[in-house]
């Protein structure tokens, strides 16, 4: 007898650079850590697949503001692939940033997807980058587990979480997302904004 679990876990980004003290630091980034830990602790006893994402860029990303000639963190710039928001830089590979979080319980993951390691593409999504086009991997390797819906936490929720979980649930996964397990950036509404798009695509926001 066996039992194939189809549920998986995916936490998003918990790396240093998005915790307090972080060159990208959403509030209270590090508080959800508890709590994702309680959530990876329960997947693993049902043996359900736990993935974790890592932003993971070269020093010549083209999401950085400073490698933009006279742009500002938080600036809007066209990409080929449409708006992208200018960010500190942040998460760059193998830096003491990019690492995930010491308290974080990352050995029990099965997977660890990095992204946005393309210097002319940012990827905020677990699934696609933001050209919507390159793929990351993360839809095969569910669909070789077996898996038909996915339950989302991590940093952060307005932008990588968010687009991670609209992602999912076009590729047809059933989603939801922890927001107790999640903490925002909050750029000019877009937590408000990506709630709302969360809602209407029909993914299940637990609070
Ligand atoms: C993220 C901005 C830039 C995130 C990553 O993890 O939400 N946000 N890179
Ligand atoms: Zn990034």
């Amino acid at each position: 007898m066996s039992y194939t679990p189809t549920n998986a876990l995916i936490s998003i980004d918990i790396q240093n650079d998005f915790c307090p003290g972080g060159a990208l630091a959403v509030g209270e980034g590090d508080a959800i850590i508890p709590f994702v830990n309680d959530q990876i602790a329960h997947a693993r006893t049902h043996n359900a697949p736990i993935i974790m994402t890592q932003d993971w860029h070269p020093a010549t990303h083209a999401s950085f503001a400073d490698n933009h000639d006279g742009k500002s963190p938080f600036d809007m710039v066209e990409m080929f692939y449409g708006a992208q928001v200018l960010w500190p830089r942040h998460c760059v590979q193998g830096s003491q940033g990019a690492a995930f979080h010491s308290d974080l319980h990352v050995n029990p993951a099965d997977l660890v997807i990095r992204k946005g390691f393309r210097p002319e593409i940012d990827s905020y999504s677990a699934f696609f980058e933001n050209d919507k086009q390159t793929t990351t991997g993360l839809h095969g390797y569910l669909q070789n587990r077996g898996v038909t819906s996915v339950t989302m936490v991590g940093l952060a929720t307005d932008f990588c979480v968010a687009f991670s979980a609209l992602d999912a649930a076009r590729l047809g996964y059933q989603t939801s997302v922890l927001l107790q397990g999640c903490r925002a950036i909050d750029l000019d509404g877009s937590l408000a904004a990506q709630l709302s798009a969360m809602r209407d695509a029909g993914i299940t926001l637990i609070d």
